[in-house]
């Protein structure tokens, strides 16, 4: 367990210099959520149906926008911002950009998925350097005039993942280039700063509550071991949704398990 005192979301809404966490972490103690849906399915209809389903339970929803066969702006982003009205949640393209700054700004902005112009947040990998967060933020900044948040890839969840130690290290010193645009990380664990005024959001991903991986190298941790050891978002996938699970039963099911244990970490009785 963390040395500080752990902070409700609400409080750290107060004083947070991003308006990105500002908003998202009102919305998470409005709808008592911290569980972020991963919905990577790979048809338009199926992809809205499913969110329409989750939405109540969720403070965010997850996207890997480019694996829609049917894609297409109007008939995907357009209902899927609608849902995202609908049901108050905000919207993670899980792009993982990892190209130098000019490069990376041209994908964000523009091709045919336009993720600037509906994405609140996406993340990025830090192996090019800190170019990388300005050539996104020079985007953002570009295309709307809506906030805008980055998280940079510390640690992954995977098998054999080389994102670990110095590179870790290094890429948490890619965040601290911009304390505004650069809203914390994708990682399994606190990631420190505190001292230093800065507040991480941390999201994790390889949560599950009945599986331990997958044949392709995922590896879950239940929500008991991730919250505690320093994550604010748990981003949930096939748990909700794979093996003909019920998203409306497992939906409730881990926003409860999510709630349950930051009730825990912040020191409220149950
Ligand atoms: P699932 O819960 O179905 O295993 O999905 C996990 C999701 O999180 C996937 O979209 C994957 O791309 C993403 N992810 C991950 O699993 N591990 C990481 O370290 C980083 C990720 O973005």
């Amino acid at each position: 367990m963390a040395q500080f005192k752990v902070k409700s979301y609400a409080e750290r809404a107060e004083a947070h210099p991003s308006p990105v966490v500002q908003r998202l972490f009102k919305l998470m103690e409005q709808k008592k959520s911290n569980l972020c849906a991963s919905v990577d399915v790979r048809n338009t209809h199926e992809f809205l149906q499913l969110i329409d389903k989750l939405g109540p339970f969720v403070c965010l929803v997850k996207t890997h926008i480019d694996i829609i066969d049917d894609f297409t702006y109007e008939g995907t982003i357009e209902p899927l911002l609608a849902l995202a009205k609908k049901h108050n949640f905000m919207l993670f393209e899980d792009r993982k950009f990892a190209d130098i700054g000019n490069t990376v700004k041209f994908q964000y902005t523009g091709g045919v998925y336009k993720i600037a112009q509906w994405a609140d947040i996406t993340n990025a990998h830090g192996v090019t350097g800190a170019g990388v967060v300005q050539g996104l933020k020079e985007g953002a900044r570009e295309t709307t005039r809506q906030p805008r948040g980055l998280l940079m890839l510390a640690e992954l969840s995977s098998k054999g993942s080389i994102a670990y130690g110095e590179y870790t290290e290094k890429t948490v010193d890619i965040a601290r280039t911009d304390k505004e645009f650069a809203i914390g990380f994708i990682a399994q664990r606190d990631m420190g700063g505190h001292d230093e005024g800065f507040d991480w959001v941390i999201m994790t991903p390889g949560v599950g509550l009945d599986d331990t991986g997958d044949s392709l190298g995922q590896q879950y941790r239940t929500v008991s071991q991730v919250i505690p050891s320093g994550t604010d978002i748990i981003i949930v996938g096939r748990g909700l949704f794979g093996k003909g699970r019920d998203p409306l039963v497992e939906g409730a099911r881990y926003q409860k398990a999510g709630w349950d244990a930051y009730l825990q970490r912040i020191g409220h009785q149950a």
